[in-house]
């Protein structure tokens, strides 16, 4: 599957005469390569995709959740916006999560969202959308229902420069009758292009530089930014620093490489857990994320001592504003890292005897289960780990044994982790989809609980529909057991059954996707080797469900 380039061609009318809000959306979208409109469709959008011209294509998702999921992982894979139609209120309805994921994931999308028609919104008809730019809530970093029919296109221009520039979801409600009207070309409109250089002087960066220099047990704590200039230019700060390079909780994208020597490895989500790391650093610098991303509070425990100076690096105004710290510096990772690389003093220099940090020591592999033992998690992880090419996407949301996916699988590419940002279990398998249609020459794996498969099943149909080659692996342990622990430990009895029988291979089948059910640890390693064999490049989705022990 190809996309066009964004061109600047203006196309006249679509064949029907004078030239229609719909052709001049339609010039908008190949303006800025916006051809592929992930959707699901419905009676208030039938103007606008209805006899959709050839260099335009549709992707059908079968549940607006899959729909944003879907397109969520391709943008993020070509760090561009993706285009998605969704249906008034139902559609955006549906999509809440997905979308609230996408800002988090920082992943530009452009959101179509259809409406009744103006003439007689008044009156509220069937599948009125009640104040449709506000069902999104605080999530879209852009909502637009433009003033006036003729506005839309100019709107859809304007949405793919605030999806872009802000990295997340932009919004623009557009009624129905708006696609039949003549289109004004003096109406609303946005630059062809837009550039915002962010370059970073020394003088931005000489206070940091500073405390840096001055300390005596600096560390960096990173978070989701993980773009081949942001790795480098981290890299180069950590290894004049000497300094261990410890990866956020709950990992949205990786960082930093996991195979070099200052990666300290992942900080555990605990209060007392992440205080104790802290507390062996007298600075420490949040990059690419906030001070600090936290789950439950388990303890109301300080996350860091009073006398430990904190630091943040981060283009995200929000994160850098939400951080209690000493200094702040809102720009980019890769940039302000360089420079501040070029000020600090090199703790590598012989006469300085900085001690190289711990590195992360990753677990042995497993022995293979002795017999009538079930296969465990860190089996398919061990299994995965030995045979996966460097160059993998790997997409996580496998709730229980996520912290031993951390453990024993190694990023060593640039987005090589997508994790499911809010923690929304619908994304992983969505997104996987999404990322391989966007990545065709990498291999994406997706490892995944079966109830987090469940979430956004759909997607299988959208995979195999479109001949999408990502491997789906399911941990099948039958029940919400992250879950069960956490009642467990509140010292109590979760009130939710386990779910045995739900057979994921079969829902897969049923929606057209192929899979193949492994139950010990030879079928394991020969499925995986014959599934990764066909990466990239594989014509076909395939789930691997993987039958495992809690
Ligand atoms: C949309 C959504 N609903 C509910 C939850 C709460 N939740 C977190 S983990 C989990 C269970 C996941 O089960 P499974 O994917 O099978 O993983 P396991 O714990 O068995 O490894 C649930 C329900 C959530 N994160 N997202
Ligand atoms: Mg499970």
């Amino acid at each position: 599957m190809s996309e066009s380039a964004p061109t600047a061609a203006v196309q006249e009318g679509e064949g029907r005469g004078a030239p229609t809000v719909r052709d001049a959306a339609l010039d908008v979208m190949r303006r800025y390569g916006l051809t592929r409109i992930f959707g699901n469709p419905g009676s208030t959008e039938i103007n606008f995709l209805t006899d959709l011209p050839a260099d335009i294509e549709f992707v059908l998702g079968l549940h607006e959740g899959a729909v944003v999921g879907i397109a969520t992982g391709y943008a993020i894979a070509r760090g561009r916006p993706a285009f998605v139609n969704l249906h008034t209120a139902p559609g955006l309805g549906n999509a809440g999560n997905a979308i609230a994921n996408a800002r988090d994931a920082r992943a530009p999308l452009v959101i179509v969202v259809g409406q009744q028609d103006r003439r007689q919104l008044a009156f509220e008809p069937f599948l009125t959308g009640r104040h449709l730019d506000r069902l999104a809530g605080e999530y879209p970093v852009w909502t637009n229902l433009p003033a006036r029919p003729q506005d839309v296109p100019g709107a859809i221009a304007r949405a793919y420069h605030e999806a872009q520039a802000a990295m997340g979801p932009a919004l623009v409600v557009v009624p129905m009758g708006d696609w039949l009207e003549p289109a004004d070309e003096l109406a609303a409109d946005s630059p062809l292009r837009a550039s915002a250089p962010h370059s970073v002087s020394p003088h931005d960066v000489a206070e940091l530089a500073e405390l840096l220099a001055g300390a005596r047990a600096p560390a960096l704590v990173v978070g989701a930014e993980d773009s081949h200039e942001a790795w480098d230019g981290v890299v180069a700060l950590a290894e004049r620093l000497r300094c261990p390079v410890w990866q956020e909780p709950f990992i949205r994208r990786a960082g930093f490489p996991q195979d070099h020597e200052l990666f300290a490895g992942h900080i555990g989500w605990r209060r007392q857990v992440m205080h104790d790391v802290l507390a062996e650093h007298d600075v420490v610098v949040a990059v690419g994320t906030n001070a600090f991303r936290l789950y439950l509070f388990d303890q109301p425990l300080r996350l860091v001592e009073a006398q430990t100076r904190v630091a943040v690096i981060t283009a995200d105004p929000a994160e850098a504003y939400r951080s209690p710290c000493e200094l702040a510096i809102v720009a980019p990772v890769a940039e302000t890292c360089r420079a501040l690389a070029g000020l600090v003093p090199d703790r590598r220099a012989p006469e300085r005897r900085t001690p190289a940090p711990q590195s992360f020591q990753r677990p042995a592999a497993l022995a293979p289960p002795a017999a009538g033992e079930p296969l465990r998690p860190g089996h398919v992880l061990d299994a995965l780990a030995e045979r996966m090419r460097e160059d993998s996407v790997i997409v996580e949301e496998t709730p229980s044994s996520q912290p031993e996916l951390y453990r024993r699988i190694r990023i060593r590419a640039p987005l090589g982790f997508v994790g499911t940002a809010n923690g929304g279990l619908g994304f992983g398998l969505s997104g996987a989809i999404g990322l391989a249609m966007g990545l065709p020459k990498r291999p994406v794996i997706a490892v995944l609980g079966d109830g987090a498969s469940i979430y956004s099943i759909q997607a299988l149909w959208s995979a195999a529909r479109y001949r999408v080659g990502v491997l789906l692996i399911v941990m099948a342990n039958g029940g919400y057991s992250v879950m069960d622990a956490l009642a467990r430990e509140h010292g109590g009895q979760a009130p939710w059954p386990r779910f045995e029988s739900v057979d994921i291979s079969a829902l897969a089948r049923a929606f057209g996707c192929p899979a193949v059910r492994v139950e010990t640890h030879e079928e394991l390693g020969a499925a995986l080797a014959d599934a990764l064999g066909r990466l990239p490049g594989a014509d076909q989705p395939l789930v691997l469900e993987v039958t495992v022990g809690e």
